[in-house]
C-alpha cells in the first residue's frame, strides 16, 4: 500500500470484543492473571500477554508496529519523549569505553545529551559535518559504534546523504542511526536507504497538534529486543493516552505533510525575495546546498524554514515580536505556525563557537509553518517585517 493508505489502515483493525474502530484506550496501570501460573508464564516469556504499561500496553504496542510500517522496518518502541528515545538508543548500542559520532547540526537538547550526558557514562562522543564524508571516515574508529545523524537538520535544513552515511557505516561495522523527525517517513524513509535505525520525536509532525511528547524508535528486531529490555527497565514507557494520541495524529500524517509542504513553499519563495532577508534556508529552493540532494532522498522538502534577517539578532527580535499569527514558541510539527530563535532558545546549549561552526547566526529565525491559509502567514510576516 502507499504511504497515504498506511498512514490510516496499517496495522489497525475494528476492535475485537465491541468492534470498536477508533482503538480502545487501555488506560490501566496493571492486567490481572487468570490464576498464578498465568503470571509467573509472562513473567518467563512462554506466553503472550500484558503484565504492566510500564513493560507493554495495546495502544503503545500499535503505535511501535505502526511505526515499524510506516518506517519500513521490522520492530519499534515507544518512549516517553524524543529524548528518551535518543538516550536508550545511544545506551542499547555502546557501552563505556565506546564511541559514537554524531554530525555536529543536531536538536539543542540532542546535543546536551551526548555533549555532556553520554560522557559520564563512559560513552565518547565526537562531533563532525557528516556531509564531508572524509573526514566522517577519519572520526569513525574502533571503539565506534553509531554514527548519528539528522537530515534535515534542525535548526540549519542542513542536507545528509543518507546512503552515503549508510555504505560507510556498513564498511565501517557500525549502525546508522537517522532521526527523521523533520521530515516523516511521508517524505523520507532512511531505512529503504541503508539506515540501520530511525527516531522520531514524535512530540512533533507524528502526533501533529501539539499536545503530547513522545518519541519512537524503529529498527531490526534483535535491535529492539536489546532496546526495549533496557528501556523497559530505564522506565522511559509513555502513557497510553500519549501513545492513543499519536496514533490519532498519524492517521492525517500524510494530508498535513502536504499542506505543511505546500506552505512551507510558498512562504520560502516569499521570504527568498523580500528586501529585508538576507538568506533562506530551505531544501525546496534550488539555492540551497543540499536541494539535488534532498530532491533524490526525499519525496518533499518539509515544512521547516529557516532565514537571516537583515540587521542581525535585533531585526530578527523585532521580527518575532511583532508576528501576530505566528507564534513565539519552541516546538515545531504543529498545525500553528511557530517562529523561534535558535541561537537563543533551541540551540542555546551550543556556545559561540559551535554555533558558529555549524552555521546557526545570530540573526537565524527558525520557522515551523503550519497549516493556516500560506497567504495570512505571508500577510503576517509581511507586516512584522515592514515594522523591522
Ligand atoms: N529530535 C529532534 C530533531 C528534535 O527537534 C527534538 C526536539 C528532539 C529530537 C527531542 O524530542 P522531545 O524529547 O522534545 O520529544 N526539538 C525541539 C525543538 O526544536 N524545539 O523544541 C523541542
Amino acid at each position: 500500500m502507499h504511504i497515504e493508505t498506511d498512514v490510516v489502515h496499517g496495522g489497525q483493525h475494528p476492535d475485537k470484543v465491541t468492534g470498536a474502530l477508533s482503538p480502545p484506550i487501555y488506560q490501566t496501570s496493571t492486567f490481572a492473571f487468570r490464576d498464578a501460573d498465568h503470571g509467573a508464564r509472562l513473567f518467563k516469556d512462554e506466553e503472550e500477554g500484558h503484565i504492566y504499561t510500564r513493560i507493554s500496553n495495546p495502544n503503545i504496542d500499535l503505535l511501535a508496529s505502526k511505526m515499524a510500517l510506516l518506517e519500513s522496518a521490522e520492530a519499534g518502541s515507544v518512549f516517553a519523549s524524543g529524548l528518551a528515545a535518543i538516550f536508550n538508543t545511544v545506551v542499547s548500542v555502546a557501552k563505556s569505553g565506546e564511541h559514537i559520532v554524531s554530525d555536529d547540526t543536531i536538536y539543542g537538547g540532542t546535543f546536551t545529551l551526548l555533549k555532556e550526558i553520554m560522557p559520564t557514562l563512559g560513552i565518547e562522543v565526537t562531533f563532525v559535518d557528516a556531509t564531508d564524508l572524509n573526514k566522517l571516515f577519519d572520526t569513525i574508529n574502533d571503539r565506534t559504534r553509531m554514527l548519528f545523524i539528522e537530515t534535515p537538520a534542525n535548526p540549519t535544513l542542513k542536507i545528509i546523504d543518507i546512503g552515503e552515511c549508510a555504505k560507510l557505516a556498513r564498511d565501517k561495522s557500525v549502525s546508522l542511526c537517522v532521526d527523521n523527525t523533520f521530515a516523516t517517513p511521508c517524505l523520507q524513509r532512511p531505512i529503504e536507504l541503508g539506515a540501520d535505525i530511525v527516531l522520531h520525536s514524535a512530540t512533533k509532525y507524528l502526533s501533529g497538534h501539539g499536545d503530547i511528547i513522545g518519541g519512537v524508535v524503529v529498527g531490526k528486531k534483535d535491535f529492539n529486543k536489546r532496546l526495549w529490555d533496557k528501556g523497559k527497565e530505564i522506565g522511559a514507557s509513555i502513557s497510553p493516552f500519549n501513545a492513543w494520541l499519536i496514533l490519532r495524529g498519524l492517521k492525517t500524517l500524510a494530508v498535513r505533510m502536504e499542506r505543511h509542504c505546500f506552505n512551507a513553499f510558498k512562504i520560502a519563495n516569499y521570504l527568498a525575495k523580500h528586501k529585508k532577508i538576507e538568506q533562506v534556508y530551505y531544501p525546496g529552493l534550488s539555492i540551497h546546498r543540499g536541494h539535488d540532494l534532498a530532491k533524490r532522498q526525499m519525496s518533499a522538502f518539509g515544512g521547516m524554514i529557516g532565514f537571516d534577517v537583515k540587521g542581525g539578532k535585533e531585526a530578527g527580535k523585532v521580527l518575532m515580536n511583532s508576528v501576530e499569527l505566528c507564534t513565539l514558541a519552541v516546538s515545531l510539527g504543529d498545525v500553528d505556525t511557530l517562529i523561534e530563535h535558535p541561537a537563543s532558545m533551541t540551540h542555546s546549549t551550543y556556545n559561540e563557537e559551535e554555533l558558529r561552526a555549524c552555521g546557526i547566526g545570530f540573526g537565524y529565525v527558525r520557522l515551523s509553518v503550519g497549516l493556516e491559509y500560506a497567504d495570512d502567514l505571508i500577510d503576517d510576516l509581511e507586516q512584522a517585517l515592514a515594522k523591522i
